[in-house]
């Protein structure tokens, strides 16, 4: 017999990455999210397992550990990866729920390969939850489980949490089967989203496309005999993980080093994004070459690092991305380096968490002009890490984040001519008011990390602080 395990946690992919090559017990290293941080304490306290994808297609691989944390991995084939992952998930999903930046394309294919993908992560979520267990169900790749696992199994507890945006009716309505995707969610027990928006959006969803009765924050399924809650949980970070790493002095000294590397600049901007269009990463480039052109900054005394990790390069949307933000990067710094200096450092890398707390150290103005983001974590990470109360966070209206931190410059990234104010208001803030606002923000981040999140989650689930919200 399996063993059972009174919490599970699904989501698309595992917390480890595949080192292919590597000797057996090397195979597999964890991938160190702020997802696995949260989640990890509570999954040995309360003896847990984690299902997901382990992030290779065509990889048969049974159960195993990591760090003592079982892992359940679900197979998906090659086409798989390109119906469900690259199609359904994120030629669909993703830019129909962050407000069409792009064009969803909607393909019957992609939506039957999404249900069956959903239906295997059902049915290995199901093979080792205990009876009675809390299944915990992560984000917009995996929307039909809940009604999967509750249609199985009436006696688990199943929360939902959607990482990303949930998009205003008027737009989620394109979607041909908006009507599954709201049944799929409600069969958890308690859907949680970033923001109060994204909550009210998808309660507004369930009333234009069922007839279910909302009170406050619950839905009510009298034929169920149960009540759904769909609130917001925003996510958060390790902040103390951060903060430890912001007062090594060996991170400090590469800080310094980066600095030394761009030239010593009096000011020193810092783009860290995965390379996706909804991070802003083209507008935030206008403006800044707009800038130097006015002359409103000088290509002496600034440097902009941009950190664009690579990401989904094979669906057609990114690679065109990609292609435009390195010919923008080209362009600035055809019309703006004098020799040596170029006004942008382009990075089409990841680094190892220390390396980006150096970034974030040697950063004066962190940028983060989001079009569309749930949260967007770089910026409390940035704010976590300035244990010395330096920097300013140039923050967009439409990142999650810009709700708990009211005292960034916040942005309408659209408007480029507000985006060039505020970029310039950020690095000429004088270093009182940069603390003043840090302080703030701070104990914003260090209070709300990700370990009171997923215990806010979790204590919903368990029937805490339910009733009218
Ligand atoms: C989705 C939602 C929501 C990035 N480059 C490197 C690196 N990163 C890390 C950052 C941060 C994470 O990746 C990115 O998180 P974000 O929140 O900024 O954005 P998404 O990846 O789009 O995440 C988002 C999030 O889910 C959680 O719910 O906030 O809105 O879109 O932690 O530090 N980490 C390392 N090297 C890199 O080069 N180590």
């Amino acid at each position: 017999m399996r063993p059972a395990y009174d919490l599970v946690v699904v989501s698309n992919r595992l917390p480890v990455d595949y080192q292919p090559g590597a000797a057996d017990s090397e195979q597999w290293r964890p991938s160190p999210g702020g997802l696995v941080t949260a989640l990890e304490p509570v999954l040995r306290e309360r003896g847990g397992v984690w299902v997901g994808w382990p992030g290779v297609a065509d990889l048969e691989v049974g159960p195993f550990e990591i760090d003592g944390m079982p892992l359940i991995p679900v197979p998906l084939s090659e086409q798989d990866v390109e119906r469900y992952y690259e199609g359904m998930a994120n030629g669909t999903l993703w830019p129909l729920y962050h407000d069409v930046i792009v064009s969803p394309e909607y393909h019957r294919q992609w939506w039957e390969a999404y249900l069956e993908v959903n239906r295997r992560f059902a049915e290995a979520a199901l093979a080792v939850a205990a009876p009675g267990a809390t299944v915990w169900v992560h984000d917009y790749q995996l929307q039909l489980v809940p009604r999967m696992l509750r249609d199985a199994r009436p006696d688990l507890v199943i929360g939902f949490f959607n990482h990303i945006p949930f998009p205003a009716h008027g737009l989620f309505s394109q979607l041909p089967w908006r009507r599954q995707i709201v049944e799929g969610l409600l069969g958890a027990d308690v859907v949680g989203f970033q923001r109060t928006a994204d909550a009210s959006n998808f309660r507004r969803a369930v009333q234009r496309l069922t007839h279910l009765r909302i009170r406050g924050d619950l839905i009510e399924l009298p034929q169920e005999g149960r009540e759904v809650l769909a609130r917001p949980f925003p996510i958060s970070i390790d902040a103390g993980a951060y903060q430890e790493l912001a007062k090594r002095p060996d991170i400090w000294a590469r800080a310094k080093e980066i600095r030394r590397e761009l030239g010593d600049p009096k000011v020193v901007l810092l783009g860290v994004d995965r390379l996706d269009y909804t991070k802003g990463i083209l507008h935030r480039l206008k403006a800044f070459g707009e800038l130097l052109e006015d002359g409103d900054l000088d290509v002496a005394d600034v440097a902009l690092v941009q950190i664009a990790a690579p990401s989904r390069e094979r669906v057609e949307s990114y690679k065109h991305l990609r292609e435009e933000v390195e010919m923008m990067v080209s362009r600035v710094n055809g019309d703006f380096s004098s020799l040596g200096r170029p006004p942008i450092t382009y990075l089409h890398q990841g680094y190892p968490r220390d390396e980006m707390v150096a970034f974030y150290l040697a950063a004066d103005v962190m940028l983060v002009t989001a079009l569309r983001d749930g949260m967007n974590l770089v910026a409390k990470e940035y704010v976590a890490s300035r244990v010395d109360l330096h920097g300013a966070l140039v923050l967009s209206e439409f990142a999650g984040a810009s709700d708990e931190l009211r005292q960034a410059v916040l942005v309408n990234p659209h408007d480029i001519d507000g985006l060039k104010a505020g970029i310039l208001q950020a690095a000429r803030m004088p270093p009182g008011e940069q603390a003043r606002r840090m302080k703030a923000m701070r104990r914003r981040v260090i209070s709300h990390d990700v370990q009171r999140w997923s215990a806010t989650f979790l204590g919903a689930l368990s029937g805490e602080n339910r009733g009218d919200g």
